[in-house]
């Protein structure tokens, strides 16, 4: 029996050694990932947000909105996720040695301590409240949105997008903005992520996006990691966010709601440009899409709400 229990007791002391040297060597990995994705990160391309292969973290955001979204991602969710993270793994060492059989044969028969049980409580709902007052500030500059340079429509279609730029704003167009071919994509072309027609926006502005997807369509998301914006597309319904993108680049997103068949296949790609190219855009754009007929008018979505 007793020689059973120091056999028992050696098989245990064995697993320990396993795990410590396993966790010493999940640790080294992660070191080694670290300095690999930042050299990664260091490879991506100028002015261009993408996601990179090992990449970890958020993309580089380039909109007061994104670097909101980011401070509280990296300086206040995630302070708090870890320091929880480390308070319930002291306790689990704490109890594993304190309160094991040997070093604690006669457990206590205590069930109720009112002054825990208050405290376990509170404290979680003071975190909550701490983490809800930025979370809801963020989300209400979302979406308010600012004085607009530029108002533009997206629509989400099966399985791609369509820009709509007003003629009020020199525009007067709309275009379809697909996949490219990915049998044939040319050198330096993202795979899955650049598009035939890009959307052009000038660089410093504000811009109102109105995002809405196609009648007898299905619900898509209009997603722009850089620029902080998160919208549904949904039939029927008109949807508005903003954005002000601080730096010239091209910058991508995906369809972010599992809308279909091809919803792996409709990225968005957005360039980012002076406003002198924006205007030489316009117009060569007005010449290249001329033959899409216009009788697009750009509705309040405040009006919508009341
Ligand atoms: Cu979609």
């Amino acid at each position: 029996m007793r020689q059973g229990q120091i056999g028992a007791q050696a098989r245990h002391t064995n697993v320990l050694k396993g795990a410590s040297r396993l966790a010493a060597g999940a640790t080294l990995a992660g070191l080694l990932s670290v300095s690999a994705v930042s050299a990664v990160i260091a490879q991506t391309r100028e002015g261009s947000s993408y996601s990179a292969p090992g990449q970890m973290g958020m993309l580089e955001p380039v909109t007061p909105i994104g670097q909101e979204m980011q401070f509280f991602h990296n300086g206040i969710l995630l302070p708090i996720i870890i320091a929880i993270t480390l308070f319930v793994l002291a306790l689990l060492i704490y109890v594993v040695i304190k309160f094991n059989s040997a070093a604690n044969p006669t457990p206590s028969r205590t069930t109720h301590h009112v002054g825990l049980e208050v405290a376990w409580t509170v404290v979680p709902l003071m975190i909550l409240v701490v983490i809800a007052y930025p979370s809801f500030t963020l989300l209400t500059r979302q979406l308010t949105i600012p004085e607009a340079d530029v108002t533009m429509k997206v629509t989400g279609k099966q399985w791609y997008w369509t820009y709509t730029y007003p003629k009020e704003q020199a525009g007067g167009f709309e275009f379809d903005s697909n996949l490219l071919d990915q049998a044939k994509l040319e050198p330096g072309k993202l795979r899955l992520l650049d598009v035939d027609n890009e959307a052009v926006v000038p660089v410093g502005k504000t811009v109102r996006l109105q995002v809405t997807a196609d009648a007898v369509g299905v619900i898509h998301s209009f997603v722009i990691p850089a620029f902080g914006v998160r919208i549904d597309a949904v039939p029927g319904r008109l949807n508005e966010t903003w954005f002000r993108a601080e730096r010239e680049g091209v910058y991508y997103g995906q369809c972010s709601k599992l809308c279909g068949k091809d919803h792996a296949y409709m990225p968005i790609a957005f360039r980012v440009v002076s406003e002198e190219q924006y205007q030489a855009w316009l117009t060569q754009a007005k010449g290249k899409f001329a033959s899409t007929p216009n009788s697009v008018t750009f509705a309040d979505a405040s009006a919508t709400r009341q």
